[in-house]
């Protein structure tokens, strides 16, 4: 017999600033890497997006209305600090003060993202990641966000999706002239993020005690692509690389023990300097915050160039690694209409792992599909393989309850329709549709999807229907 959902469930939904905000010049904020970046020719740009930053009061009444009890965003660093530290923009404090009073209004948990993909210019300008100053500036920044809203807000996400950032840089866009760092360097980035990471862990348990941190990662468990042991010891390369590497030094302060050899071997181990290994160790997660969109099945590398791909409908990321792994396909999952593949068991699959490695408690912070919605001439918005998506992910999950792993709650991506990180308008996730597009703001109505009213009655029956 199936568990039942926790009484106290964070039933919620995502958005990141830079994707939902606009207003990407108002009131004081500095451009972020985002602003500067290359995107594909008449894709969206950012400085509208979807208006959150003028219309979040309406945003999140809607929110309320659809019963949600958190919701997750992110804040923008280049709002509260536009030159990436020192003087502190009160404007921008004041918005997310805003922001959370609005939810607090309605008792929506305010569950709040520290740093999603969007660096500020200037700091990028002076190395970014690379600068070992940028660390001490993140820390500055997330000293500002304790002290102005430790009272208000009691879950926090360091940084979002460090693993992609590090493994799929272009992801987010290019720098331009399209030259990504070296894997050298990113290493060192992600050695240096690890450190602002573990630095603001400490901090926000030294400053808020009922706080609650942890890092978001997007988690995905690998398949091997047969029973064939090279294809077992390959699946686990890649899992091993892409994820646990990343969220063993938050757990356990040090990266993972394949994966060290993994980067001695190949001259990518970061530059390690005193007192890096005392820092590491000495923060920990309260929980780990997840994002999960799909599996991936992974097969035994040939050992040529062709072990490399780009994944399917996406030609930012590479899949494969010479010598290391070869992506494969998968015959018994299916796919997104954007080539993702849709494996509910594999979210309980990854759920087990993640509990089974980590013993933490865990958050969902995004899953869900990316669809090109249409709107019909009477207001609606039918998106039934939504809704299946999430019948079926949240059945998985309550399986996953039902096997022992504590669930803290779940928050899909997204909230309300969002630039998607390379697909602009196209390519929609929210249970709110926005009436835009790529270059035309149209309207900028909000429009319930059926899935809004399908999660509405969810919410209310605690899932008991799934
Ligand atoms: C995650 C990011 C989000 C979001 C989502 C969907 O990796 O954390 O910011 O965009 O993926 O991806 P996409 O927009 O590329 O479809």
């Amino acid at each position: 017999k199936l568990l039942d959902f926790p009484q106290d469930f964070l039933w919620g939904a995502s958005t990141s600033a830079y994707q939902v905000e606009g207003g990407w010049d108002a009131d004081g904020k500095s451009p972020s890497i985002i602003d500067m970046y290359e995107h594909p020719a008449g894709y969206a740009d950012f400085t509208v997006a979807s208006d959150h930053y003028h219309r979040f009061e309406e945003d999140i009444a809607l929110f309320a209305q659809m019963g949600l009890k958190a919701y997750r965003f992110s804040i923008a660093w280049t709002r509260i600090l536009p030159n990436g530290t020192g003087e502190v923009n009160r404007a921008g404090v004041e918005h997310y003060r805003a922001v959370i009073r609005a939810c607090r209004k309605y008792n929506i948990e305010p569950i709040v993202t520290m740093y999603h993909f969007d660096l500020p210019w200037c700091l990028e300008q002076q190395g970014g990641w690379l600068n070992r100053a940028t660390i001490d500036a993140f820390e500055a920044y997330c000293r500002v966000l304790l002290e102005e809203y430790g009272d208000a807000v009691k879950y926090w996400l360091t940084i979002n999706e460090q693993n992609t950032m590090i493994l799929h840089p272009g992801a987010i866009g290019l720098p331009k002239g399209g030259v990504l760092p070296s894997r050298r360097e990113l290493y060192q980035m992600n050695h240096h993020m690890m450190l602002a990471q573990a630095r603001v862990m400490k901090l926000c348990h030294a400053m808020c005690s009922q706080a609650k941190i942890g890092p978001a990662l997007n988690l995905t468990a690998m398949y091997p692509e047969t029973c064939r042991p090279e294809d077992a010891i390959a699946a686990h390369n890649w899992e091993v690389l892409r994820c646990w590497n990343f969220a063993d030094v938050p757990v356990f302060g040090w990266y993972h023990p394949l994966a060290v050899r993994y980067l001695e071997d190949r001259g990518l181990m970061p530059d390690v300097q005193p007192g890096d290994r005392e820092t590491l160790s000495g923060a920990h997660p309260d929980f780990i915050a997840m994002n999960y969109y799909s599996t991936a099945t992974i097969a035994a590398s040939r050992g040529d160039a062709s072990d490399v791909s780009a994944r399917a409908g996406d030609q930012q990321i590479m899949l494969g690694e010479e010598g290391v792994y070869r992506a494969a396909e998968n015959p018994y999952v299916g796919k997104t209409k954007y080539g993702w593949v849709i494996d509910p068991t594999g979210f309980r699959y990854t759920l087990r792992k993640v509990c089974e490695r980590y013993h933490l408690p865990i958050l969902i912070t995004e899953n869900g599909i990316g669809a090109p919605d249409v709107l019909e001439d009477d207001g609606s918005i039918h998106d039934p393989y939504r809704i299946e998506f999430y019948e079926q992910h949240l059945h998985a999950m309550r399986e996953a309850i039902t096997d022992g792993v504590e669930m803290m709650g779940y928050c899909p991506w997204s909230a309300l329709d969002v630039v998607s990180t390379h697909q602009g308008y196209a390519k929609r996730y929210g249970f709110i549709y926005v009436d835009r597009d790529e270059q035309d703001c149209r309207s900028m109505r909000r429009l319930p999807k059926d899935s809004f009213y399908w999660y509405q009655k969810t919410i209310a029956e605690n899932g008991k229907n799934l």
